[in-house]
């Protein structure tokens, strides 16, 4: 399997980290966006939408990160990060559209428009997201593909720089996040810093 990243963002982090915590056979080619690589027709044939991550597994060529994290957790079912049981899988599924549908635009308008404020659009997110971490080590009790999709986001620049203290259990997940391995090795730390 060949996965084609770039690895600062938080869509492509959110898979490499899940291959680096687990340890997965996955090689990462780092796309160059300088080059326009993702534009090229090779890479158009394998994402219309040019963009990454994209995950190419002999004749699939999966893009949309959060279905790449479902594809690898369920033929690396050894990672444990994908329930088998319908109502945990649901719950599963609806954290991961919840970052694809509520997190990545709200955190896209915060980079966007200046105008912006990231209490205001962000707050309402993470009240919600505090109280489903109430009692729970992990956004869905045990280790899933939703932490990892959601952790990426509150881990880039933007996440960092975020004041969590009225949202403690958030604060706390993702402390545990930034130290697991995977988080770890795909940690970025820009040239000079
Ligand atoms: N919903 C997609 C978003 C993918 C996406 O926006 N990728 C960005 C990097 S995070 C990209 O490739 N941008 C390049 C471009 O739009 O030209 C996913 O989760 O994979």
């Amino acid at each position: 399997m060949l996965l084609h990243s770039f690895f600062i963002t938080p869509n492509n982090r959110k898979v490499e980290a899940f291959i680096k915590h687990f340890d997965l056979d996955v090689e990462i080619h780092q796309v160059n966006f300088r080059e326009r690589e993702n534009q090229t027709d090779k890479f158009l044939a394998m994402n219309p939408m040019g963009k990454v991550p994209v995950l190419v597994d002999g004749d699939l060529n999966l893009w949309e990160s959060n279905a790449i994290l479902t594809y690898l957790a369920t033929v690396f079912p050894q990672t444990h990060t994908l329930p088998a049981d319908p109502k945990s899988r649901a719950d599963v599924d609806r954290w991961l559209h919840w970052q694809s549908c509520h997190l990545m635009p709200a955190m896209g308008r915060l980079k966007t428009d200046e105008d912006a404020d990231p209490v205001t659009l962000l707050q309402p997110l993470f009240k919600v997201l505090d109280i489903q971490l109430q009692d729970k080590e992990y956004v869905c009790g045990e280790l899933s593909v939703a932490d990892f999709a959601i952790a990426a986001y509150t881990l880039t620049k933007l996440g960092r720089q975020y004041d969590y203290s009225e949202v403690s259990n958030v604060a706390a997940w993702r402390d545990r996040m930034a130290q697991l391995k995977g988080f770890i090795e795909t940690h970025y730390k820009a040239p000079g810093t």
